[in-house]
């Protein structure tokens, strides 16, 4: 069959979790409508009515950012400040600030406004080469904001060529009018906030925070029957600060990820590898944090589970909208290799998305979303501090 388009003179990295990379010399990759249909060598490539001629530069999959907060009004500078003269992250969100000053913001902010703010962050990580993004709720905390975050998400991807994914993070901390009342809150999340935004089809998961400031293994585990109920999967922020075993709850309702995992006790990532949960690695929350303890990377691989690597942008542990600066402190910070990190924001990020069938590597069948780099070899993509070596991106075929 005549393809539409073919991207030859490449080399291409598939990705298809096969040999390193997935990489094939000297290549090409053919397009009909929006899916790969054909990738292998140049001289084999099929007919097409278009060739995009890739001066030798690298095909990968488009790049997945699979774990970011990227809607919310203001900024946290000031609590930065406060945090450089000694106030911990825990103590400034116990005084009401962190995230509760986030939610101030963006209850105020109008769709027009959040979409405006969200759109400046969403266009860095499109010049990476990002095809596909999650973003989450959860800084508006009553229905009415936590639904309008929802529809600012999905209006973002009819203002730019990308897929996105959008997670109800209703339980991601106690809002000031149920201060002392967390059981309360949770049962207005349950019976009110997630069921208002599963009937207007907003909600691709549900995420919790696992935490001293955050939510008890108890609470979150009401969160996840309401999305078992509403049949919706399920992920969590676990073990970032501490270890109260959101990981091991997490992988009992079957979660498509657990996120952060810094306090994960090592015996507890064979739950995660049964589970075929993701272990969602944020560097940039570590780093900004100043964190020391470091994920249990040797076990998590040693154990085989898929580890995926994301930005976690939010304005207060990870105010960052760079895949590719995760990429790179992954290896530095966390000591992934770079194909490990290269198939962390993209075949593994798929996999904690639940869209491993259609996206994530170049294979026939799946979506036409490529990014094409000025590099030879994908370490390259992790290696550079601050540079961005990405030529063009192909969204759904089209470039
Ligand atoms: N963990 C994080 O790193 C972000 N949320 C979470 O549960 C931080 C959110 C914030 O501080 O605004
Ligand atoms: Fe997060």
């Amino acid at each position: 069959m005549t393809a539409d388009t073919v991207f030859a003179n490449a080399r291409v990295a598939t990705l298809n979790g096969k040999t390193p990379y997935g990489l094939i010399d000297d290549s090409a990759v053919a397009v009909v409508g929006d899916k790969i249909s054909w990738v292998g060598p140049r001289t084999a490539a099929p007919a097409a009515k278009e060739t995009v001629d890739c001066e030798g530069g690298l095909i990968t999959p488009g790049l997945i950012d699979c774990h970011t907060h990227l809607v919310y009004g203001g900024n946290r500078a000031r609590e930065f400040e406060a945090r450089l003269k000694g106030a911990s992250y825990e103590e400034i969100a116990k005084a009401g600030g962190g995230i509760i000053s986030t939610v101030k913001a963006t209850r105020t902010a109008s769709e027009d406004d959040l979409v405006a703010s969200a759109l400046i962050r969403l266009d860095r990580l499109i010049a990476e080469g990002v095809t596909t993004i999650e973003i989450k709720s959860g800084y508006g905390l009553d229905v009415e904001t936590e639904l309008k975050m929802l529809r600012v998400a999905r209006r973002l991807a009819g203002e730019r060529p990308v897929d996105i994914q959008t997670t109800f993070l209703g339980a991601h901390a106690v809002p000031p009018e149920y201060t002392g009342r967390a059981d309360a809150y949770i049962d207005h999340v349950c019976n009110d906030m997630l069921p208002a935004a599963k009937a207007e089809g907003l909600v691709d998961a549900v995420d919790g925070f696992c935490e001293g400031v955050g939510f008890s293994p108890k609470q979150i585990e009401q969160v996840f029957m309401k999305a078992r109920d509403l049949d919706l999967p399920v992920k969590l922020h676990a073990e970032q600060l501490s270890d109260l075993g959101g990981a091991k709850l997490a992988a009992r309702y079957g979660a498509l990820s657990a996120d952060h995992l810094e306090y994960l006790a090592p015996d507890d990532v064979g739950a995660l590898a049964d589970a075929g949960t993701v272990a969602v690695l944020l560097p940039g929350a570590f780093y900004y944090l100043r964190e020391t303890k470091l994920p249990p990377i040797d076990a998590l691989r040693a154990a085989g589970v898929p580890m995926a690597v994301a930005t976690d942008a939010n304005p207060g542990t990870s105010p960052m909208t760079s895949i590719i600066l995760a990429m790179n402190m992954a290896c530095t910070l966390f000591r992934l290799t770079p194909e490990e990190a290269i198939a962390g924001a993209t075949r593994e990020a798929a996999r904690a998305l639940g869209l491993q069938e259609s996206h994530g590597a170049i294979i026939p069948g799946k979506a036409a979303n490529l990014a094409v780099w000025r590099a030879e070899h994908p370490a390259e993509l992790a290696y550079h501090i601050g540079d961005n070596l990405l030529k063009f991106r192909v969204y759904k075929g089209k470039i």
